[in-house]
């Protein structure tokens, strides 16, 4: 595959918005004509000119530097005109109109990286880490991107299609022979061999999914009864009033939602309204929209109010999120909690409940972490910030692991989904190997598996794919 450079692009790579400098990049077979047009002169690649931009009746539109790489020593493998004007949307878009005069077009989103791809300069799962490193929101995030763009999720992959590949011919050896013929320690080492790339693909998607955590950020629904502390809580996380506080029940009615990172884990905190029976229509719709949040969040944090409730267990304080959202018969149901703790445990891994116990300056109590088999629960003061420290640690350590995040892959769902193909293809093909001894299956997949993964690097892709994937960049990507 190789990108078209007969159709030379044209985009302002820097942001929208005015600033010092502002950069017009052109690549394709027009470049270096398109410099000369507009610097007259004759640009040796690589090297960098001051000079006047010009248009086609020789007015200056600005004056800069000018580079023009030669291909294939280029970012897209093609040939390429940086100018480096200043930061001014309009006169930037001035230049990009005189090059559109002389034969370019303008780029689509994230055509310069596709070309990069298709040239084979970069592969796919480092074109997406560029975009990933310009999105990123925090330091951690920026630096798994600069890992995944330097080749290091891209050469655990090629390293695991590697395997994959050396598998296959061994097994595929073994298909022409009749299974007398075969011998057992053959047989063994080529089961050892698919062990050995299930146990990695396993370790790949455990450090992805944990890294993607970091990408897309979890969400966190505040919820509880009216009154409990709610907006306090989500006032001190983010360190703001971004909700209103007041003594009246029933204060919270709309869902506010706020971004924050705990140690560069970004999280997104959702305030909803306090859940109790009431008459009032606009309170009846707040709550409502709280169990919505509540069923689609990733993580609960059930705040109580320490003075009033001093239990700790789930089915006490909060039996209606058992109906609602377990399908489980609440606390008043017959069975009582303490006679089925097997119910417990299982029953609440559907949804991942942390219990806050909040004013504990007013119970006269000190911050604590009591962790149960189903979660944690809390001790804190949203109003004095005493224990909030305990739940920020907790809840990084939940969502991302105790570890730092230096080893995890920034990855995103398309490589999670390809890497969970190829593990449960893996398995499969282990049983036909082990159950069966039909070699002819196991090596279709373990062909099917190689599939899956050469995705992630782009060696096998659809143009669909690439389309999607492109579209998403912003232009002069
Ligand atoms: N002493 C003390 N007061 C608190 C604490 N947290 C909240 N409050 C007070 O409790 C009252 C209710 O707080 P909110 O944060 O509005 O409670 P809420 O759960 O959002 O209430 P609704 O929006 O009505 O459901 C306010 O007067 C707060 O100042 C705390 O830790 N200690
Ligand atoms: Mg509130």
């Amino acid at each position: 595959m190789k990108s078209d450079s007969s159709e030379t692009i044209v985009a302002v790579a820097t942001p929208p918005g005015r600033g010092g400098v502002g950069i017009v990049r052109v690549s394709g077979a027009q470049s270096q004509a398109i410099a000369k047009s507009i610097t007259k002169k004759t640009l040796k690649p690589r090297y960098t000119y001051f000079s006047s931009f010009y248009n086609e009746t020789d007015d200056v539109l600005d004056q800069g530097i000018a580079v023009f790489f030669n291909g294939p020593q280029s970012f897209t493998g093609e040939d390429v005109l940086e100018l480096h004007a200043h930061g001014s949307p309009v006169a930037l878009d001035r230049i990009v109109k005189s090059i559109l005069k002389l034969g370019a077009r303008m780029a689509r989103p994230g055509e310069f990286s596709e070309r990069a791809f298709l040239n084979g300069k970069i592969d796919l799962a480092q074109a997406e880490s560029i975009a990933d490193l310009i999105d990123a929101t925090t330091e951690e995030a920026a630096q798994l991107a600069v890992h995944s763009l330097q080749g290091e999720f891209s050469e655990k992959i090629k390293g695991l299609i590697r395997a994959l590949i050396e598998l296959r011919v061994r097994v595929e050896a073994a298909i022409d022979f009749s299974e007398e013929e075969i011998d057992e320690f053959e047989i063994s080492e080529m089961r050892n061999a698919l062990k050995t790339i299930f146990e990695n693909i396993h370790s790949i998607l455990s450090t992805s999914k944990r890294g993607a955590v970091l990408r897309e950020g979890k969400s966190i629904v505040i919820a509880g009864e009216p009154n409990v502390g709610k907006s306090s809580l989500l006032n001190s996380l983010c360190g703001k009033e971004a909700a209103i506080v007041t003594a009246v029940a029933g204060t919270t009615r709309d869902i506010l939602r706020e971004y924050i990172h705990i140690e560069g884990m970004p999280l997104h905190v959702i305030d909803t309204a306090g859940l109790q029976s009431t008459e009032n229509a606009i309170e009846q719709e707040g709550i409502k929209r709280a169990w919505k949040e509540i069923k689609e969040a990733d993580e609960i944090l059930l705040v109580v109010d320490e003075t009033k409730h001093p239990e700790n267990e789930i089915q006490k304080i909060w039996p209606e999120y058992l109906v609602n959202c377990c399908n489980q018969p609440s606390s008043s149901s017959p069975q009582p909690s303490s006679s089925s703790p097997r119910r417990r445990g299982s029953s609440f891994h559907q949804k991942s409940i942390t219990i806050v116990k909040n004013k504990i300056d007013l119970a006269g109590k000190s911050a604590e972490m009591i962790q149960h088999e189903d979660g944690a629960v809390i001790f804190l003061s949203a109003k004095t910030g005493e224990g909030l420290d305990l739940l920020r640690v907790y809840l990084k350590n939940k969502l991302m692991g105790t570890e730092t995040s230096g080893g995890l892959i920034l990855a995103r769902r398309r490589h999670m989904d390809a890497l969970e193909r190829a593990h449960r293809l893996i398995q499969s093909a282990e049983k036909q190997l082990s159950d069966h001894a039909a070699y002819e299956l196991c090596a279709e997949d373990i062909h099917q598996a190689q599939k899956a993964l050469s995705e992630i690097t782009g060696e096998f892709t659809t143009d669909d794919l690439l389309g999607e994937i492109f579209s998403k960049f912003c232009i002069g990507k």
